[in-house]
């Protein structure tokens, strides 16, 4: 006997806006992540699109990507070959219908996608679809403010239901949005957000947010009822905010900011906003307009399963001067925790800390957890052997999944483990080919250079293990 289940959903996460390239084929339109360059470069544009969106780069690494729009045959191949069980993917907007606002698809769009799922379904992948993951259509931004206008939830509920329609048969597990609450920190691509200096900021976020909210309970309603069997989930960037010390100051710190990212997936799982939300709202001098009948949508269409994604915990201080120590690291900025080791990117690795956030998440909720995204972004090398020896990965995952083997013993219930990146992809905050994720090296870096061909690291034939044994052996 294991300890997961035998139909644990084991697999691997990529998102089109990451992996696709193509960038303008078949008709598709332009995403939000097409106008954003590499590198130092991207942090302007990312966090300050109404300054510096505009600008002619000369290098867009979603472009071309790592094509996977033509190489996906190739790649599922490989993924089969590990053992996955299941492909987190997600449906790039922008493709089915190009600038958000029509009424009808764009066919060449959705043919992709049905060989897409002909291929998983021949290998026996179970996918796991995502059907915004940071990819509104740039045209939905700039010509209607994105999800800040209401008008959004009816292009999306359109384009969710023509998803609905088409796949139902294939797709089983559906998550509405990616990552909800990174509207907060990465607005632009989490909600098609272009906040200017002068603008109210979180009164823009909060609403947009609100409205995604709405969105995924009209989707929630459409699934079911074209197919009562469709599974809808949330999606939460996770990981646990600790306190910097003992002192409760430092604890009722870390308690709101938990309550920061757990404010969305309340109404998600519970049905409606949080006590503490009103407070929160009056605090921020912010109004939420909520039309007739929203509530009580809210309320009737939670959702069926919580997905996350988990890099790792964070640390908070009940002092300002404390927090100004916070370092940038990524979206998410944490102070730094003395018992933590820290990636080349600032992410600080925290095994234990998936255990925590598994136990808090289901302790909240008591509905089943997804664990969708995970895994170590890194700068890898060819060897002169030609292989890419990633022990530092197989370290990082093989502490990850113990941990998450130790949740599952605490009691909670888990359909699956999807690792981030299972073949290296574009990164969504630096733009960069260099922080890779993948069990697959892709020849190709962050100037576009390379013959992007596909490479097996060591990380595969581990991980092929690892599902193998249904969790069973994570030695290394
Ligand atoms: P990259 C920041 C913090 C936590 C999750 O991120 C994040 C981000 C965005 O930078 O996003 C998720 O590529 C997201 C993926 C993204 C992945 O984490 O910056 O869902 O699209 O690629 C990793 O290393």
């Amino acid at each position: 006997m294991s300890v997961l289940n035998k139909d644990f959903l084991w697999g691997g996460a990529i998102a089109a806006n990451q992996v696709e390239g193509a960038y303008k084929a078949d008709g598709k339109g332009l995403s939000l992540v097409d106008l954003l360059p590499a590198g130092d470069e991207r942090k302007e544009p990312l966090f300050n699109p109404a300054n510096a969106l505009n600008q002619q780069f000369d290098y867009y690494p979603s472009h071309e990507s790592i094509d996977f729009y033509h190489r996906y045959k190739e790649d599922i191949k490989l993924f089969a070959e590990m053992g996955f069980k299941a492909l987190r993917l997600s449906i790039s907007w922008p493709r089915i219908f190009p600038n958000g606002d029509e009424s009808e698809p764009n066919e060449d769009g959705l043919a992709f996608y049905d060989e897409l799922f002909d291929t998983l379904e021949h290998y026996g992948i179970e996918p796991i679809v995502t059907i915004n993951h940071f990819d509104t259509p740039y045209y939905l931004a700039e010509q209607y403010g994105g999800w800040y206008n209401r008008q959004t939830i009816d292009y999306f509920v359109n384009y969710a239901t023509v998803l609905f329609k088409r796949y139902s048969k294939r797709v089983k597990y559906w998550i509405t949005h990616n990552e909800i609450n990174m509207i907060l920190h990465i607005p632009y691509i989490g909600g098609g957000l272009i906040i200017k200096d002068t603008d109210h900021k979180e009164q823009i976020m909060y609403q947009a947010a609100h409205h995604q909210l709405v969105a995924s309970s009209l989707a929630t309603k459409i699934a079911k009822e074209i197919d009562p069997t469709n599974q809808i989930g949330c999606m939460l960037a996770a990981g646990d905010v600790y306190p910097n010390t003992c002192n409760p100051v430092d604890i009722m710190a870390a308690l709101k900011k938990n309550r920061e990212q757990y404010i969305f997936i309340d109404v998600q799982a519970r049905g409606e906003y949080p006590s503490y939300s009103k407070r929160l709202f009056d605090e921020l001098g912010i109004n939420i307009n909520k039309a007739v009948g929203d509530d009580e949508l809210l309320k009737q269409y939670t959702v069926d399963y919580i997905s996350f994604s988990y890099y790792s915990s964070r640390l908070e201080s009940g002092d300002d001067e404390v927090n100004k120590h916070k370092e940038a690291g990524n979206a998410f900025a944490s102070l730094k925790n003395p018992y933590l080791e820290a990636s080349n990117w600032g992410w600080q690795i925290d095994p234990v800390g998936l255990r925590v956030t598994m136990n808090q998440i289901y302790d909240r909720y008591q509905k089943p957890l997804f664990i969708v995204e995970n895994g170590l972004g890194e700068i890898d090398e060819v060897s002169e052997d030609g292989k890419i020896h990633d022990s530092y990965r197989i370290k990082y995952l093989s502490e990850h999944l113990t941990q998450m083997k130790e949740a599952v013993k605490d009691g909670v219930p888990l359909l699956g483990y999807t690792s981030w990146g299972c073949i290296d992809i574009v990164s969504a905050g630096s733009g960069e080919m260099k922080k890779r994720y993948g069990y697959i090296y892709v020849d190709r870096d962050n100037r576009g250079n390379g013959s992007l061909n596909r490479i097996r690291k060591d990380s595969f034939y581990w991980y092929q293990n690892v599902i193998n044994s249904n969790g069973e052996d994570l030695s290394y």
